[in-house]
């Protein structure tokens, strides 16, 4: 399928600034086309994948992708869709964030492959060389004021502010494009729809400067059916970072997708074919309890950002937690279920009461609840089922010494560690 018609399919088409003109271009030649990320915090999150993915699509489709990891914007603080000032990170910090950024873009996007690797490059090495004088000359000079004031990102901070240092945001990321253009022919940026004023301010600026016609596209940004926003669960944001979201986390929060959005985030985040999604989607009509499309989500996307070796982890850590075969789980699997999960600590005892346990680790909402779901057998402590609530749970009932896993009834799951 050709990109366009893939990204149309996939929903991925937000605005466009020229299509006509721009199918005419992808026709002609390969075209090379770029994204910005700035640094504003020490991991990516999913929400970041759109995009990204996006232009991966497009290095798959054979054309020129560049990432450009924006250390010297990220000292600044895009306003757009911000309905609040941004305070200024240091230097240090933002210069760390970009390296951080960098590094987990190289698991996502292929810098080395023979044909057709990525660039990578930083906005800082031209942005931080600027002379106030010589930029105000021959970049202020083509943007009016009434131009900037149309700009949606400013429109929204009248009101309630905007400083001079974000106001100029949109020209800084204009300059980029231009710069782009210059060094590497760079004819296209793409982003999320929040992005659409700072890539047509760069439209703009290109015409004016160089008379040439280079595009914009944006991608849609992600909304669930029930409203709330995507990529954060009541634990918080969902980062790309294994250190911050464990890989067994992370494909948690992709199996757990609503059966209303599951499609379109399979169209969204994978490289399943047409022809995959829409057989995902007839055994989802057929047996819908089977969940197979969010299971093959969760596996794509963990194996996209953490491998697919863990993202076979994940897989089996969930389906050993649903039947219940929780002996088997290896060391390995019970740190990865353990890390960075909400989890109940108990500290320097040797055992503890079993009803105690179930309240102090919020299973149960007091211990009247306790003991009525100890009595319904829906309660299981490392795969052992309980009947009798005058019961010790002992250190060594651990697995490894200190593992606990609750479960209650058929797929609420709670975790204690005992130190
Ligand atoms: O030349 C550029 C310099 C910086 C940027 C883009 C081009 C970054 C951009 N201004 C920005 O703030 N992007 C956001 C970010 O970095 O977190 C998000 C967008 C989102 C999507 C994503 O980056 O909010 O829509 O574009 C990649």
């Amino acid at each position: 399928m050709d990109i366009l018609d893939d990204l149309q399919y996939r929903g991925l088409i937000y605005q466009v600034s020229n299509l006509e003109g721009l199918k005419k271009e992808l026709k002609k030649r390969r075209l090379v086309l770029y994204c910005g990320f700035d640094p504003t915090a020490d991991s990516l999150q999913v929400g970041n994948l759109v995009p990204l993915l996006t232009l991966k699509r497009f290095q798959e489709a054979g054309h020129q992708i560049i990432v450009l990891i924006g250390g010297g914007t990220g000292l600044i603080g895009d306003p757009s869709g911000k309905k609040d000032e941004r305070i200024l990170n240091p230097e240090k910090t933002v210069k760390k964030w970009g390296s951080l950024f960098k590094k987990q873009i190289e698991g996502l996007i292929d810098f080395k492959r023979k044909d057709n690797p990525a660039l990578i490059d930083d906005n800082y090495n031209w942005l931080a060389k600027i002379k106030t004088i010589d930029f105000l000359r021959d970049i202020g000079k083509h943007f009016t004021i009434p131009y900037m004031l149309a700009k949606d990102a400013v429109k929204m901070r009248l009101e309630s502010g905007i400083s001079f240092t974000e106001f100029n945001y949109m020209v800084l990321q204009a300059y980029d494009f231009l710069c782009l253009f210059k060094k590497y022919n760079c004819q296209m940026q793409i982003g999320g729809s929040d992005q659409w004023g700072n890539i047509t301010a760069g439209i703009d600026l290109i015409r004016k400067k160089e008379e040439k016609e280079v595009f914009g596209l944006t991608v849609p940004l992600v909304s669930k059916a029930s409203g709330e926003k995507f990529g954060k669960t009541e634990t918080g944001t969902i980062w790309l970072d294994g250190q911050k979201t464990s890989p067994y986390q992370f494909y948690q929060f992709w199996v757990n997708t609503d059966d209303r959005d599951v499609i379109q985030f399979l169209k969204y985040f994978t490289f399943l074919s047409k022809e995959e999604i829409n057989n995902l989607e007839k055994s989802f009509q057929k047996n819908p309890e089977k969940r197979e499309p969010q299971k093959a989500l969760a596996k794509e996307v963990t194996a996209l950002v953490h491998g697919k070796e863990m993202s076979l982890m994940a897989e089996m850590i969930s389906q050993k937690l649903f039947y219940n075969d929780f002996k088997s789980f290896s060391q390995k699997e019970l740190e990865m279920i353990f890390k960075n999960i909400p989890l109940t600590v108990i500290e320097k005892i040797k055992n503890i009461d079993l009803i105690e346990l179930l309240v102090k680790a919020k299973v149960c909402s007091s211990k009247r609840q306790a003991r009525e779901d100890i009595k319904n057998g829906i309660i299981f402590i490392n795969d052992k089922a309980f009947k009798d609530s005058e019961m010790l749970i002992r250190q060594g009932d651990c697995f490894y010494g200190k593992y606990l896993i609750v479960k209650k009834g058929k797929k609420n799951y709670y975790f204690v560690l005992w130190k």
